[in-house]
């Protein structure tokens, strides 16, 4: 899309409220990872729930892909500063999971853990929206090995690190653990509206 085109389509998203302060539009779709790609060996691979619940839950690839999907369209919005709009996901809505779980009252975070070590950390309360899903397929395929191949959390209310790539365990617990980037000194919330993008403010 030429400039002018992007610059329009930009006026519009600020016009409905959708862009959040110091953020701007892209159609394309970059990738940012910490560290190299993982591969996926479906022989070996499996999800799992676990931690201040009830039930806890376990699939391999093949099961999860039995569970009842849903389709949403929502806008990200990366702490670097692009936010990309109407984007198209399918996958398993994060209520479902936690109705499956039965969380118990002291469940007050989800400790996203990823492949080689990646976690995130978002308060339990914000996973209930309707947009908030184990995400496996963008735009009507499966997730590119880049962008999240199996299973990828999404969490379009948060900036984009809290939507965890090749996700493998989702812990509940009764304290926060601050995750990868968070420790690292990205704020703990990240509500791009509220830019709440590090914790130093003024460092950066
Ligand atoms: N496991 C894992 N998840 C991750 C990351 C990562 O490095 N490892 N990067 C995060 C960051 S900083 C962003 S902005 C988004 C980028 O997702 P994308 O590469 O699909 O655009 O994934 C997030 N999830
Ligand atoms: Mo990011």
């Amino acid at each position: 899309m030429d400039i002018l085109g992007r610059r329009k389509d930009e006026e519009r998203v600020k016009k409905e409220g959708r862009l959040p302060p110091g953020q701007s539009l892209t159609h394309k779709f970059p990738v940012l990872t910490y560290g190299p790609t993982p591969g996926f060996d479906e022989a070996t691979w499996d999800l799992r729930v676990y931690g201040e619940v009830d039930n806890e839950l376990r699939w391999n690839w093949r099961e999860f892909q039995q569970l009842p999907t849903v389709s949403i369209t929502t806008d990200i919005h990366c702490v670097t500063r692009w936010s990309k709009f109407d984007t198209v996901w399918e996958g398993v809505l994060f209520r479902d999971i936690m109705e499956m779980a039965g969380l118990k009252d002291t469940a007050k975070f989800v400790i996203a853990h990823c492949e080689y070590g990646y976690t995130t950390n978002t308060p339990v309360e914000i996973m209930y929206d309707e947009d908030v899903m184990l995400a496996y397929k963008f735009d009507g395929q499966f997730l590119d090995a880049e962008h999240g191949f199996p299973v990828r959390t999404l969490v379009p209310k948060r900036y984009f690190w809290k939507s965890a790539k090749w996700v493998r365990a989702l812990e509940f617990t009764s304290v926060d653990k601050p995750g990868f980037w968070e420790q690292a000194g990205y704020h703990n919330e990240g509500d791009p509206f509220k830019e709440e993008r590090y914790q130093r403010r003024g460092f950066f």
